[in-house]
């Protein structure tokens, strides 16, 4: 089974440790008698152990930096917020389809930020800014931030600072199910608690390194029992022999398992994430997993212009309509009152 992670390598920022966080962490990795090593940023890591690139690749992902947060200029984050809060960069998932290979380019190790209050301080400024509109912050954006979490707490610490704030709203999703200590977060009904779930064939030949199904809905059983609002990501929905069972099997298990829980199932919620990619993220998915059952051919895909002059390759209007009614009728099927927020 699974083992919850533990960095092989720790690297810290002097600067870090001026902060209450910094101190906690350093101490907690020494303790635990991993190597600590000193960096002068966190955006530039140097020295990662490998003999090669698919060396340096593994054990910068067994590897966490420990640094502040410079930027605090928060990205956008259409569809699932209005913005993306920073709490974490990384992630130790080897997920052959995951955006991640690319937008972290030649830095996949994992960075953990310590000015929470620098963080939280900024979150105010957009909370301010908008209200009386609401604001919601995704934590998950450029990590899979619940699968660190055990080591940080700073995203219970993001649960319960949101918790207190009359116009802020949080949320993240993750493929972990790690999620006891975030159980009894004073979240206050403020924070939008969500997992990633695929068709098993996705989830056996292109999500190694995660938790599987049964874990993730178990974890999510135990989320909904604290009270948190909660959904469902289904992401990446990927085109497969036999798709429309494989999906089929995954909503009938979800439906099976969440029965006996008593919960409110007008407040759960699906997040429809069709497959797509970019042609850099192709390259480096090629390199990096070689093997993989993932299929990216241009021929078959439809080009859609995206921010930066990226355009992504999705599927065809004609399939994604298909993926999209297939996809809902099950939602509708399994679990009639939730709401899906979005087909992407
Ligand atoms: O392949 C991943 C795709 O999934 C991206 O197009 C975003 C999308 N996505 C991911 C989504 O629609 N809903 C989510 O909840 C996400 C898990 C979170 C998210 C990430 C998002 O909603 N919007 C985003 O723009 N991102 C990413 O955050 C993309 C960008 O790299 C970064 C900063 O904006
Ligand atoms: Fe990427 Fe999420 Fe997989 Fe981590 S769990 S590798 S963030 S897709």
């Amino acid at each position: 089974m699974i083992k919850p992670f533990i960095p092989e390598l720790v690297y810290i920022e002097p600067r870090a440790l001026e902060f209450e966080q910094g101190k906690i962490l350093h101490d907690k990795f020494s303790e635990m008698g991993i190597e600590i090593r000193e960096t002068t940023s966190h955006n530039q890591v140097r020295g990662i152990p490998g003999a090669n690139e698919f060396q340096k690749y593994k054990n910068a992902k067994n590897t966490l930096a420990i640094g502040v947060r410079k930027t605090l200029e928060f990205d956008t984050s259409k569809p699932s917020a209005e913005y993306a809060i920073p709490l974490a960069t990384g992630c130790m998932g080897h997920c052959h389809y995951c955006y991640l290979q690319t937008t972290l380019g030649s830095k996949p190790y994992i960075r953990t930020y310590v000015n929470l209050e620098e963080i939280f301080d900024q979150a105010k400024k957009y909370m301010d800014e908008r209200k009386p509109e609401l604001t919601r912050f995704e934590a998950a954006c450029t990590s899979d931030i619940v699968g660190i979490d055990h080591l940080t707490h700073s995203l219970k610490k993001a649960v319960e600072y949101i918790g207190q704030q009359k116009y802020g709203r949080l949320r993240f999703v993750t493929k972990y199910h790690y999620v006891d200590h975030l159980l009894d977060a004073e979240h206050n009904g403020h924070t939008r608690f969500r997992f990633s779930i695929n068709a098993d064939f996705v989830i056996k030949y292109m999500e190694p390194g995660t938790s599987p199904l049964d874990l993730r809905i178990e974890a999510a059983k135990k989320v909904l029992a604290a009270g948190y609002p909660s959904g469902f990501i289904v992401a990446p929905i990927y085109v497969h022999d036999g798709w429309e069972e494989g999906y089929y099997q995954m909503f009938q298990k979800l439906h099976d398992q969440l029965k006996d829980v008593d919960y409110d199932e007008e407040n759960l919620t699906f997040e429809l994430i069709q497959h797509r990619f970019t042609k850099p993220a192709k390259r480096v998915i090629e390199q990096r997993y070689p093997k993989s059952k993932l299929e990216m051919n241009e021929e078959e895909r439809k080009y859609k212009w995206g921010r930066y002059g990226i355009g992504k390759y999705v599927y065809p209007t004609e399939t994604q309509d298909k993926l999209k009614d297939t996809i809902s009728a099950y939602t509708k099927e399994f679990f009639p009152d939730s709401t899906i927020s979005y087909f992407t």
